[in-house]
């Protein structure tokens, strides 16, 4: 295993319909936030690793804001067939936000699974009318011809969750539609919020940390790094990266 802080030379050729969300998500942010830069943990900023002989890249991009203590999107290559697109946003748990999440597992035949949510993190396990007021409407047009089942630990997303296997370039398209919508809803609700009395606080932190510990579950992707690397350094970059939990 090599880590290193340095960007590789070689821009790596990702899947379109990655490359294009990712660059959707960083204007988003850019457009409505005010970014500061997030320090990852030293030397967890880009990484190679082996997996059965293929190269493992993660490339991470992260940054925090007046709203979200952490928003990180990372760009993975696992050899020569599997791209994955992956991003959370943190809030700050003064306020009392949902948190966005994105998942992309794409494949030379096409993408497995692409899912994208607004979770809750309050008591019920429910989003704020706000919220729903301004999802409901375009979640009715949405029709995707393969939806997939979510597993066990999905319990923590939303009734507005989109988990899919797109079966054409319209439903690709479609669904990064979505997730644009998302992130406008998101970030313009979040600008308006104001900080919660402390003792709500609490409600949403642990809403964030038991969203944290389900999403630690997901055995498919710990077993992606428990090969390339093992399962002492995915349990490192699980608990530390992508699902850090806010102390
Ligand atoms: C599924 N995630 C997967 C799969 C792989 C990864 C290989 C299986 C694809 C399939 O079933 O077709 C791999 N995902 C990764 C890796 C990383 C990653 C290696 O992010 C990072 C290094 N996952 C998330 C987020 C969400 C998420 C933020 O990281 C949701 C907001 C969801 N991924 C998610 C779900 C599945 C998945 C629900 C399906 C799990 C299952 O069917 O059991």
């Amino acid at each position: 295993m090599t880590t290193s802080s340095e960007s590789p030379t070689m821009e790596p050729n990702f899947y379109p319909l990655i490359t294009q969300l990712a660059d959707v998500i960083v204007q988003s942010w850019q457009q409505h936030l005010d970014l500061d830069p997030f320090e990852l943990p030293e030397g967890l900023g880009y990484i190679e690793g082996k997996l059965d002989d293929e190269r493992l890249m993660i490339r991470n991009t992260c940054y925090q804001s007046k709203h979200f203590r952490k928003m990180h999107l990372e760009m993975a290559k696992v050899g020569t067939n599997l791209d994955i697109l992956h991003c959370v946003m943190f809030p700050h748990s003064e306020y009392a936000l949902p948190m966005f999440g994105c998942d992309i597992v794409a494949t030379p035949k096409g993408i497995s699974a692409a899912i994208a949510d607004l979770s809750p993190t309050n008591a019920t396990q429910t989003l704020d009318p706000v919220y729903e007021e301004r999802l409901l409407e375009g979640h009715k047009k949405l029709n995707f011809s393969q939806p997939r089942v979510l597993p066990e630990w999905g319990a923590i997303f939303s009734k507005y969750c989109i988990f899919i296997r797109p079966s054409s370039p319209d439903e690709e398209q479609l669904f990064v539609s979505r997730v644009q919508a998302f992130l406008d809803i998101h970030c313009q609700i979040a600008l308006e919020s104001q900080p919660l009395p402390a003792e709500q606080q609490q409600i949403h932190l642990a809403g964030q940390q038991n969203y944290c510990a389900e999403q630690q579950k997901n055995d498919k992707t710990r077993r992606i790094l428990e090969k390339a690397f093992d399962a002492e350094w995915a349990e490192l970059y699980f608990s530390q990266v992508l699902f850090d939990i806010p102390a």
